[in-house]
């Protein structure tokens, strides 16, 4: 049993998870995380992977032993200091992958076959002076995967049906019928089409950068589900407007909700607003999810799903 207003509630939440939240807890909200911390005697946060936590609020609050975010990534955590003062995190892994690779699946044929422009080009009844572009197929191209964790794999058996060579890097070799290589400009090289399905961290920081675009070529293709800040920003809107790849579609950017504005006024890009996880279905899970390892904490069991930290 969780205690009541044991649990402060940070960020933003849609009402599709309040009202999951509500049905099982009662908490205390902080919608700014920079904001005053409110009364209370917390032992655990609620949170969300698209709010940053600060340390400077956990600093705040030391009566704070365990924090559950809604999501998959957790770089929204200050891991260093979980870690130092042994505070435990969990995430909601495994719960999300139906949507996310939905999505991911979805972006790619918008992206190859333009079909955001094309909705235009309809409706601007511009089809009656001109036929649409050309497009191309995806079947018979090699589609990349950086990152094969759960999403990474769900998605490229997801891909599996339609005639496409998988190829991954990450950083080991896996048990998988695909090629693996150690890096991602060498993977990048190989591939029709690039996704980036890893999770956020120093070591994948910027990792695209020119030099990967440059490999990924002019008839490449760049699908971000990751986190903006995998990718060097400012070298693929060069890349996009000098046309050293082909196009780009992205569900993640470094500033949300305020993307940079260069990625707006380009054609060659298919632009969402982080919505990877964005379904009620999925929703609903993660928050019962995270709620599940709130109830593990207080009863003293292992959590679900703990993040390795
Ligand atoms: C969360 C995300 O799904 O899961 C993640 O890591 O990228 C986020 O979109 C969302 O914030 C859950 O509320």
């Amino acid at each position: 049993m969780i205690p009541v207003n044991s649990v402060l509630q940070v960020g933003q939440f849609p009402e599709i998870m309040q009202m999951e939240i509500d049905k099982r807890l009662s908490t205390t909200k902080l919608l700014d995380p920079q904001g005053a911390v409110p009364d209370g005697n917390f032992t655990a946060i609620l949170t969300r992977s698209n709010t940053t936590l600060p340390q400077k609020l956990l600093e705040q609050i030391p009566t704070v032993r365990m924090v559950a975010t809604c999501g998959v990534g957790y770089d929204n955590l200050p891991l260093d200091y979980l870690r130092v003062n042994g505070i435990k995190a969990s995430n909601t892994p495994g719960v999300l992958n139906d949507a996310v690779c939905e999505l991911a699946i979805g972006m790619l044929f918008g992206l190859l076959r333009r079909i955001p422009e094309a909705q235009e080009f309809v409706k601007s009844t511009a089809w009656a002076k001109a036929p649409f572009t050309i497009t191309t197929t995806l079947a018979g191209k090699c589609v990349g995967i950086a990152g094969m964790g759960r999403i990474g794999q769900d998605l490229a058996k997801r891909l599996e049906p339609f005639k496409v060579k998988l190829a991954y890097t990450g950083p080991s070799q896996k048990e998988l019928p695909y090629q693996y290589f150690p890096d991602i400009k060498s993977l990048a090289k190989a591939s029709d089409v690039l996704f980036l399905a890893c999770p956020a961290n120093p070591e994948t920081e910027k990792m695209v950068n020119s030099e990967v675009l440059q490999a990924l070529g002019p008839r490449g293709y760049l699908i971000n589900i990751s986190r903006g800040n995998v990718v060097d920003e400012a070298a693929l809107l060069v890349a996009l407007q000098q046309k050293t790849i082909a196009g780009a579609a992205l569900d993640v950017f470094e500033n949300e909700p305020n993307p940079n504005v260069g990625f707006l006024n380009i054609d060659n890009v298919l632009l969402t607003p982080h919505i990877g996880s964005a379904t009620s279905e999925t929703r609903q899970l993660m928050t019962n999810l995270a709620i599940d390892n709130l109830e593990a904490f207080y009863n003293k069991k292992p959590l679900l799903t703990e993040v390795k930290n």
